[in-house]
Parts: structure tokens; C-alpha cells; sequence
């Protein structure tokens, strides 16, 4: 099983899509393991966006990122990071295919509204930079257990 960095960024919250886009990771089968509600601090944000410093829309997606609340995630699944990365669609919602989440709530590149860890060292490296061990749960979804 592998586990992949997700976050909301401020502007799913903003326009009340939170729960849309749960539903659609949550129905897919994967597991939650941890969520946080936070503004993100500066220097934490530019930590996780650390490979585009430099660029020309970095000052921009910092400003972004930092402008409101997001939530964090950890999530489970097989073959979970790149899934979500196709769940997710192209970084520019414009080329998005319909279907998915940026595809069908986004428009612009600068506020596309989804973060998905692209590699399993990012994936590593996203969550320990937001998490700590005791946050994570480990558990076993089990529904007969609450119905009967
Ligand atoms: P993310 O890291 O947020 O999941 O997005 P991504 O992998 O699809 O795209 P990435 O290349 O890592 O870019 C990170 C975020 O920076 C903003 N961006 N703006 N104006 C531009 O040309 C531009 N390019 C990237 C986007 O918000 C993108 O998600
Ligand atoms: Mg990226």
C-alpha cells in the first residue's frame, strides 16, 4: 500500500468544494490516515514548493498557498500517487480532461485548487514536512462492526 500528500488549497475552501472532492477520493476506496485545518506558515509553504523557488510564478503560488486555510491529508491506496495525480488532472485545468477535479472545478493554473505528491519521495517528503508520526492513524475500516 502506498500513501500520497493531498491538500485543498485555499481556494477549494473558499468556494465550499471541500466535500465534493472528498467524496471522489473517499468513494474511489482509498483510506484516510490524517487531516489538519490550518493557514499555512510561510516558510513552511515555500519548504513544500522548494524545487519551483526561483521560477517566475513562485512569489505568486506562495502568496497563494498562504492566503487563506487548507487542508492537509494523508491518504492510503494501491498505486495512490499516481492515481491521484490522474484523479486530479493537468496542472493547467484548462487542459484537464472532464471528469477530473480539476477539470470540472478549476480554471486557471494559479488556482487549480488540489495538491497531489508527484513521486514517492515527494510523497515522503510532503508528509513528514506537515506530520508527525502520532498523527497518522493506522486503522482498519470496518462497517458490520457500527450496523449490526
Ligand atoms: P501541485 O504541486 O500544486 O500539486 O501542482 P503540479 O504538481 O500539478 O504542478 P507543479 O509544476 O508542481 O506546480 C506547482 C503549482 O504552481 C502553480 N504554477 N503556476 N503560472 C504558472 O506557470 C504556474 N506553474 C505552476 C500551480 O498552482 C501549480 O499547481
Ligand atoms: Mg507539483
Amino acid at each position: 500500500m502506498e500513501r500520497t500528500f493531498i491538500m485543498l488549497k485555499p481556494d477549494a475552501i473558499q468556494r465550499g468544494l471541500m466535500s465534493d472532492i472528498l467524496k471522489r477520493i473517499e468513494s474511489k476506496g482509498y483510506k484516510l490516515l490524517a487531516m489538519k485545518f490550518l493557514r499555512i506558515p510561510r516558510e513552511q509553504a515555500e519548504r513544500h514548493y522548494a524545487e519551483h523557488k526561483g521560477k517566475p510564478f513562485f512569489e505568486g503560488l506562495i502568496e497563494y498557498m498562504t492566503s487563506g486555510p487548507v487542508l492537509m491529508m494523508v491518504w492510503e491506496g494501491e498505486n495512490i500517487i499516481a492515481s491521484m495525480r490522474t484523479m486530479m488532472g493537468k496542472t493547467n485545468p484548462n487542459e484537464a480532461a472532464p471528469g477530473t477535479i480539476r477539470g470540472d472545478y478549476a480554471q486557471q493554473t494559479g488556482r487549480n485548487i488540489i495538491h497531489g505528491s508527484d513521486s514517492p519521495e515527494s510523497a515522503k517528503r510532503e508528509i513528514e514536512l506537515f506530520f508527525n508520526d502520532y498523527e497518522i492513524q493506522s486503522w482498519e475500516p470496518s462497517v458490520s462492526k457500527w450496523l449490526c
